[in-house]
């Protein structure tokens, strides 16, 4: 092995140091300080070094946030402090009640009772434990006493830090907080859920608790989970000195010092008519927040009291959680419609009486499946409660017995597809009642709707309308028919003149280029979201791989389970989805991506290869980010700093000190003209 010098372990600590702090201000200060290009310059230093060094590898290094192996399973773990939970208050009366019953209890104390008031977040509470500074642990709260290790997955939330911003840190911290999806991120998850097929998860919670146990910590990195840190326990060998807090008001402060993300919106509250005008206010403003709160968490502020009151069985006496009551409301339901996914799957929809909830009219709310209705024991003309949460799919949760009118009829799920008349099937120990008629016009114009997606083969100008007209006309019976229309056949449809037609047939034609995974993605495969369809194609780089591999085989690609790769294995087995895949190869779809493309447009754009491009000014026309995805689309590449493996600095306006270093270097000036002139 390479013995590292002094120098490089030096540089090594300036890198990691330097990766921490920006980390730091993206993710937990949102107020970057450096570029994305200059952060992955000095990580890829970083992971070049450790890659020539693996000794000198430690776990709080940047590079670990992510495993290189999924875990089998999760390891139990006790918790050393019970997570306790909170009891809770659904109303003022009983807040105030819990604020008596306190203070009588605390009544010899010289303590006077402030409150802090924190959002109390829609998530999954992690305990992490730190030694001597370094993240050792992150667990799940399980039942309160025992949890899940899941180390490997909390590494991945970049506002966690996986070390404590203190010179000399206590040998052990204890810090808990709660694990959470953004609004947006949620959303996302449930839509990539749905393009594959998938279940939808309920709520934030759910899908952040459902990532926390994924197995493989790559899948957990991508879902983006963040991180509000609300309690700091600090064990205290008697010879030690008191840790310097007195207050949770001052823990909170301490772990935001220590490098955590606190949640902004506390309030520090000298008595009960504070809390109130507290909750009062967030009850209508936590609906602006980018992520969702179902109450607000009261909490006695001195560590004194705290220590008074103590604990019940299951919660401190010192906190509450004021619970805002969830966003349901009655209403009627007029009719039962079944709507038929692109899987062929029936779901069955509540036409309702519209009512606002939430901030929104809504007049339609998921009844799920046939179970569900079961369940519901769901009559037409029922009156029903509904809920919606944040920005969550309305559904039904219960239906009114008592105000059924007497000629209400049980609804049944229809036996034949709404749609196309054939018999439906129930798959056995499955909910769902799925059509399985290859030319249902739903399934046909589902799939068309999904394949020119934007994270699929991004065709631009087809839409609902445009698809129903093409399935019904009989103009495209499979996304392969696509690649055949005509302008002449495009402007026989209602409202389409030339220049549109014209306008379509070339964005069908531009998604010949797009690459294997977005094909793969596109196909609508159960299971297969777009990041599926990444790590499917990394591994299998072209389709004639895939149709050969085995279910083991794909089960074999990194974050990849049994189900997914039964369903793609049985996808390709199928003999009508090998012809498609033939017609659409016939046709120019990417299918590979181990090759060159033997594309005019691709071979030119490969011209800039092997080049390395500085951008420097403010250029006339391009901005900077255009350039640079022009040079990179022509195979070259954009650094931020010159030097002397640079073999062009294209200047601009203003240009400063990057131009004099390229000047001394006998570097290759370009203008923004001489550069064009090069693609
Ligand atoms: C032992 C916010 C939530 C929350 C506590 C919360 C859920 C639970 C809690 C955490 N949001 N805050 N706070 N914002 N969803 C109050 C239950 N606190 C503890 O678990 C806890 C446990 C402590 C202190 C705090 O101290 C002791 C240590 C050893 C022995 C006895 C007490």
């Amino acid at each position: 092995m390479v013995e590292a010098n002094l120098e490089i372990q030096q540089r090594i600590k300036e890198l990691r140091g330097l990766l921490q702090k920006a980390s730091y201000e993206y993710y937990v200060l949102d107020a970057p300080t450096i570029s994305d290009a200059v952060y992955d310059q000095l990580y890829r230093e970083l992971q070049d070094l450790e890659q020539q060094y693996p000794t000198l590898i430690t776990p709080d290094s940047p590079t670990q946030r992510v495993g290189e192996k999924p875990a089998t399973q999760f390891q139990s773990v006790q918790h050393n402090i019970s997570l306790y939970s909170l009891d809770n208050a659904f109303n003022f009366n009983e807040l105030k009640t819990w604020q008596e019953r306190s203070q009588k209890i605390a009544v010899n104390s010289s303590e006077i009772p402030t409150y802090v008031c924190e959002l109390k977040i829609d998530g999954s509470a992690l305990a992490l434990t730190y030694e001597n500074g370094i993240l050792v642990r992150g667990a799940t709260r399980g039942d309160g006493m025992t949890g899940e290790e899941i180390t490997q997955n909390v590494k991945t939330i970049r506002s966690i830090p996986l070390k404590l911003a203190l010179e000399n840190p206590p040998p052990v911290v204890e810090v808990r907080g709660e694990a959470f999806l953004s609004l947006n991120t949620f959303e996302k998850i449930n839509q990539d859920r749905k393009k594959a097929g998938d279940a939808l998860f309920a709520n934030p919670r759910n899908a952040a608790a459902g990532t926390l146990r994924q197995l493989d910590s790559k899948i957990v990195a991508q879902r983006k989970l963040d991180f509000f840190a609300y309690t700091l326990y600090i064990p205290q060998p008697d010879n030690l000195e008191a840790i310097p807090s007195q207050t949770q008001w001052e823990n909170l402060e301490l772990l935001q010092t220590m490098g955590f993300k606190v949640n902004p919106n506390r309030q520090l509250c000298s008595n009960l008519e504070e809390v109130i005008k507290y909750c009062e206010y967030w009850d209508q403003e936590r609906h602006n927040l980018p992520y969702m709160t179902d109450g607000v968490v009261i909490k006695i502020n001195p560590l004194s009291l705290q220590k008074q009151l103590g604990f019940t069985q299951k919660f401190p006496r010192w906190a509450i959680a004021y619970k805002y009551p969830a966003e349901e409301s009655p209403t009627e339901v007029k009719s039962v419609t079944v709507q038929v996914g692109r899987t062929g799957a029936l779901t069955p929809v509540a036409e309702l009486n519209p009512i606002l909830l939430a901030g929104t009219t809504v007049q339609r709310a998921t009844l799920h499946n046939r179970d569900r209705i079961k369940e519901l024991d769901l009559h037409i003309g029922d009156t029903v409660i509904v809920r919606k949460a944040g920005e969550i799919i309305p559904e039904v949760v219960k239906v009114l017995l008592e105000l059924r009118p007497k000629d209400a009829k049980r609804f049944e799920m229809p036996s034949h597809c709404p749609e196309c008349g054939q018999l439906v099937v129930q798959p056995m120990g499955e909910a769902v009642t799925r059509c399985i008629n290859e030319s249902c016009p739903a399934i046909l114009q589902g799939s068309l709707i999904h394949w020119c997606s934007r994270d699929a083969l991004d065709i631009n100008g087809i839409g609902d309308k445009l698809v129903q007209q093409l399935a019904t006309k009989k103009l495209v019976n499979s996304v392969a028919d696509l690649y055949q229309l005509t302008v002449e056949q495009l402007m026989s449809l209602d409202r389409m003149g030339e220049k549109s037609a014209t306008k379509i047939v070339n964005a069908i034609a531009a998604s010949k280029t797009q690459p294997w995974s977005r094909v793969l993605y596109g196909l609508g495969i159960r299971h297969v979201g777009s990041v599926n369809a990444e790590l499917i194609t990394q591994k299998f780089k072209s389709v004639e791989q895939l149709i050969q591999a085995s279910a083991t085989e794909i089960e074999g690609v990194y974050g990849i389970g049994p189900e997914i790769a039964d369903s793609v294995y049985q996808w390709f087995n199928l003999p009508a989805n090998q012809n498609l895949i033939e017609r659409l190869k016939n046709a120019g779809l990417q299918f590979d991506s181990s090759q060159k493309i033997e594309d005019n447009q691709t071979r030119q754009s490969q011209s800039l290869a092997g080049k390395t491009f500085v951008i420097t000014g403010t250029l006339p026309t391009l901005k900077r980010d255009e350039a640079k995805k022009l040079i990179q689309n022509a195979g070259g590449k954009v650094t931020d700093s010159v030097s002397k493996k640079t073999d062009y600095v294209v200047v601009g306006e203003e240009a400063g000190s990057k131009l004099k270093k390229a000047q001394d270097l006998g570097i290759t000036l370009l203008s923004e003209e001489q550069l064009l002139t090069l693609f």
